[in-house]
């Protein structure tokens, strides 16, 4: 039985976000789970190789399979819509299967936007898509019958992950992915990413749950995590990301990570590009962290006012993030701030703490979303999804660039919040000493990120 899984097709819109390309690992363990129950499988990497529509159909009708798996983010479901339906349009006898996060939280409603599909997977595919070709029954399976939509809804969460083989990195261009593999963030290229965990018990309301690990934590052991990490170094890897949810969550998990770190001499570089919580640190934990060869890591501070941190549910106050980034700077730490322009009750006054906590805290970076983008998924989604009405809207969420924001709060206009996005922005990379003090730290790097914040900065119009 033949599988080919694609990843979405490349369109010029989102091209910025090829600038964090990296191996998709969720592919990578349906993959792995699939061979191993004796299918033969392929991927096309139409995203990494800019297929367009035509290119990547043509791709995956040419090696003849019997099911085709398509992944999907809400940025990328309007192409996966179109390449499902030229598949079909070319071979009605295919049988095509989505899953990811936008497909798990909207199932239904795919179902019924794309007629392509014949299944849908809600949750963790490993286990569920390959039950559904081998015509095993599975929870978080819906499919047509009869011009019926059947199946079970609740969505397939792998319990125990250190069952899992590890993710099928061979089945993708490798070499291609040294080479893009986040280089903004990157000390010690080439770097790739990891998951250590799946889940998150917080719940924050911008934060799409379904689909991406659910929230129930669950995690692999230490020692399954350092094996993945010295296969990853045999095949030249010097720096890992591990791009979980929740890292730190269980804080003793994370301190025998490190003391297997440290006795296996793996000699490598790791940072959190993803972020981690503010109350899931201390002291000796980040001590222990930086000895083993994390270097950076990213807090969410969101907005520097605590009745918007209490309105998201971030379970966090400003107080502690001030902590915590002070804290991880005196051990030695890069750290990042992710900050989310115009969240609910959100004023040109709390706006204005946040540029304020920005200057006072001084961290190494910011990242700064323009406006909360609804995911499906999220708690945001449902307070606005009737806006989202018909699949015609979903090129919107291709970008969330300054021009296109699909949010925002009473307290603010849309001209503030581009006004704040922009000052936190030119406040921040603008400091002739910010780019001295990353220059005499890390030159290469810092080199490569400003080349990466010129186009980021050229994609959005702000120069
Ligand atoms: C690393 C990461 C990235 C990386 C790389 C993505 C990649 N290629 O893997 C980069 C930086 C590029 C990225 C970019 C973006 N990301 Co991102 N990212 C993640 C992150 C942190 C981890 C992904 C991961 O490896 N997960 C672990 C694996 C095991 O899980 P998984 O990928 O979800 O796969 C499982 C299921 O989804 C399902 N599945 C996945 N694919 C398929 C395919 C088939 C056929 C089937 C049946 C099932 C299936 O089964 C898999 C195995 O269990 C997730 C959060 C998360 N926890 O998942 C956000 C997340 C996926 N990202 C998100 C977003 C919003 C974005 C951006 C839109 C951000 C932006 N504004 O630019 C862009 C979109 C990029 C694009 N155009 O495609 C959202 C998606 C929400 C949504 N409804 O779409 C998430 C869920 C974060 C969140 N909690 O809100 N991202
Ligand atoms: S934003 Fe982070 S802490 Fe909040 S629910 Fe999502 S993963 Fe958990």
């Amino acid at each position: 039985m033949k599988v080919i899984f694609s990843t979405p097709p490349y369109t010029s819109e989102a091209e910025t976000t090829r600038i964090g390309l990296c191996i998709p690992l969720g592919l990578g363990y349906i993959c792995a789970v699939a061979r191993e129950r004796g299918l033969d499988v392929e991927v096309v990497d139409a995203t990494l190789l800019k297929y367009d529509v035509k290119e990547a159909a043509n791709a995956i009708l040419n090696k003849n399979p019997d099911f085709v798996g398509l992944g999907s983010y809400t940025a990328t479901i309007s192409s996966v819509y179109e390449l499902a339906n030229e598949l079909k349009r070319n071979r009605p006898d295919l049988r095509i299967v989505g899953g990811g996060p936008h497909i798990s939280a909207l199932p239904e409603r795919t179902l019924r936007e794309c007629p392509a599909f014949d299944a849908v997977i809600i949750g963790e595919g490993d286990y569920a898509f390959s039950d559904y070709c081998l015509g095993k029954k599975s929870n978080g399976i819906l499919y047509r019958k009869d011009g019926k939509i059947m199946g079970d809804k609740t969505p397939a969460f792998v319990s125990n992950l250190d069952d899992l083989p590890l993710p099928a990195r061979d089945l993708f261009d490798i070499e291609a992915y040294k080479k893009c593999s986040f280089p903004s963030y990157v000390k010690d290229p080439p770097a790739t990413n990891i998951t250590t965990s799946r889940g998150c018990p917080f719940r924050c309301i911008y934060c799409c749950k379904i689909g991406s690990g659910g929230t129930n934590f669950r995690a692999r052991s230490a020692q399954s995590v350092v094996n993945e990490m010295k296969v990853l170094r045999d095949m030249g890897f010097k720096e890992i990301e591990i791009v979980d949810d929740n890292f730190t969550f269980d804080m003793n998990r994370t301190l025998e990570i490190c003391k297997l770190i440290k006795e296996q001499n793996l000699h490598l570089s790791f940072s959190l590009p993803n972020g981690i919580r503010v109350d899931r640190v201390n002291e000796s934990l980040l001590r222990e962290m930086r000895r083993s060869g994390f270097y950076l890591l990213n807090f969410g501070l969101e907005c520097a006012d605590n009745e918007v941190l209490r309105r998201i549910k971030k379970g966090i106050t400003v107080e502690q993030v001030e902590k915590s980034v002070n804290l991880a700077k005196k051990v030695g730490f890069s750290v990042g701030l992710f900050i989310i322009i115009g969240l609910p009750s959100s004023t040109p006054e709390k706006e204005e703490k946040t540029v304020d906590f920005v200057k006072r805290t001084n961290p190494d970076f910011i990242g700064v979303a323009p406006c909360p983008t609804p995911y499906p998924g999220s708690e945001l989604w449902t307070e606005v999804n009737d806006a989202f009405d018909g699949n015609d809207k979903w090129q919107y969420f291709r970008h969330s660039y300054v021009d296109k924001l699909l949010y925002r709060p009473e307290g603010l206009t849309f001209e503030q919040m581009k006004h704040y996005h922009d000052k936190l922005y030119h406040n921040f990379y603008k400091r002739p000493i910010f780019w001295l003090k990353q220059f005499v730290k890390h030159p290469f790097w810092t080199a490569r990120r400003m080349n990466i914040l010129f186009s980021i900065a050229k994609a959005r119009k702000f120069l």
